[in-house]
Order: structure tokens, then C-alpha cells, then sequence
């Protein structure tokens, strides 16, 4: 929510990010946010929220918020919740797990059912291809490729949360 009562008002953007399990939501946020890839934390319940600054020009930044899902990726009631509000939408797949790349259907589908920006438009959706360090994949990109447009996504690419591949790119 934006507040009414800032003294140097920052746009406060609300960014959601979504996907089946372990398809490395949670990392590309930490990779994000703090530079960093842990192998050690454990799925986490609830949302997680991380914020950062970003510098658009001398004068002006803006705060994004980011949502990370977190243990709560199935489609309920909550998931309206959850979207609620939001100006963009991340939605990831593992490019290692064929099932996570089709499930983004549904994903698009589910945001777009619930939610959209206050002028009736649908939530900006871009595309993510998450663990492009790893060898064998399981979908090509000619696949990505039609989804994308067929789902009406703004974008789409390749990323490493493991890596910091197109993390910061893919956020710009
Ligand atoms: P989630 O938040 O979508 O559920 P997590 O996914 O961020 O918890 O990541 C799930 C597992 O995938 C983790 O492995 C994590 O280390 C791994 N992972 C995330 N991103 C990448 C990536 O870009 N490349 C590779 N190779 N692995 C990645 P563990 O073993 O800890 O469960
Ligand atoms: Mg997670």
C-alpha cells in the first residue's frame, strides 16, 4: 500500500513471485535482495516479503516489495489474497522439471482470475526459466517460446538464482 503521509514519497511497487515448489522462488529473492545463494534453508511457510531501493535516475528511487510465496503454492482462496494489490508478477518454472513449465498456465491463468491493476489491465507477467546452470533440461526453448506469447507474458528469460545469471536483468 502506498502511504499518504511520506515525507519524500518513493513509489512503492508490490511484486509477486509464483510457481510450483522448488523451482527456486526463494533463492532468486535472496540472490536478488543480498546477493547471495544458500543451500541450506529449509521451505519456508507463510510469505516472506524483501524490499529494495532502486535508483531510476539522480533524483528519484522507488521501492519494490517483493512477495515471495513461500510453502503456500497451491491454488485456494489464499492466492487472492496474496496477489491482491500487486503492479507485476514474476511467475517461475524449473527448466529441469517439464511439469513446473506447464503449471505456469495455470499460474497466469490463476493471477489473471483473481487480480488485476486498479485501470482493469492485467497484471505485468514475466517469464522465468529458473536453473540455467544445470545440463539437462526437460523443455526447449521453441516451448517457452510459444507460451510466452500465447499467455500474454511481457517477457521472458533464462535465469541462475544458483549463478546470479539475468537476476538483476530480469528484475530491470
Ligand atoms: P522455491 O522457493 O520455489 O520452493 P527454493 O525454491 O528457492 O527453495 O529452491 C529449491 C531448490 O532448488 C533448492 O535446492 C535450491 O538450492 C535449488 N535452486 C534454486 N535455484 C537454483 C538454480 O538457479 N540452479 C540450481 N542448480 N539450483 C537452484 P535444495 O537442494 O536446497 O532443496
Ligand atoms: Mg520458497
Amino acid at each position: 500500500m502506498e502511504t499518504q503521509y511520506n515525507v519524500t514519497p518513493q513509489k512503492l511497487y508490490k511484486i509477486i513471485i509464483i510457481g510450483d515448489p522448488t523451482v527456486g522462488k526463494t533463492s532468486f529473492v535472496q540472490r536478488y535482495i543480498q546477493n547471495t545463494f544458500k543451500n541450506d534453508y529449509k521451505g519456508t511457510v507463510g510469505v516472506d516479503f524483501a524490499l529494495k531501493i532502486i535508483k531510476v535516475s539522480e533524483t528519484q528511487s522507488i521501492r519494490l516489495q517483493l512477495w515471495d510465496i513461500a510453502g503456500q503454492e497451491r491454488f485456494t482462496w489464499m492466492t487472492r489474497v496474496y496477489y491482491k494489490d500487486s503492479h507485476g508478477c514474476i511467475i517461475m518454472f524449473d527448466l529441469t522439471n517439464k511439469n513446473s513449465f506447464i503449471n505456469t498456465q495455470k499460474w497466469k491463468r490463476d493471477v489473471d482470475s483473481k487480480c488485476t491493476l486498479p485501470d482493469g489491465r492485467p497484471i505485468p507477467c514475466i517469464l522465468l526459466a529458473n536453473k540455467c546452470d544445470l545440463p539437462y533440461r526437460q523443455v526447449h526453448q521453441m516451448e517457452i517460446e510459444d507460451l510466452y506469447k500465447e499467455h500474454n507474458f511481457i517477457g521472458w528469460t533464462e535465469t541462475s538464482a544458483k549463478d546470479g545469471l539475468m537476476v538483476n536483468d530480469s528484475m530491470k
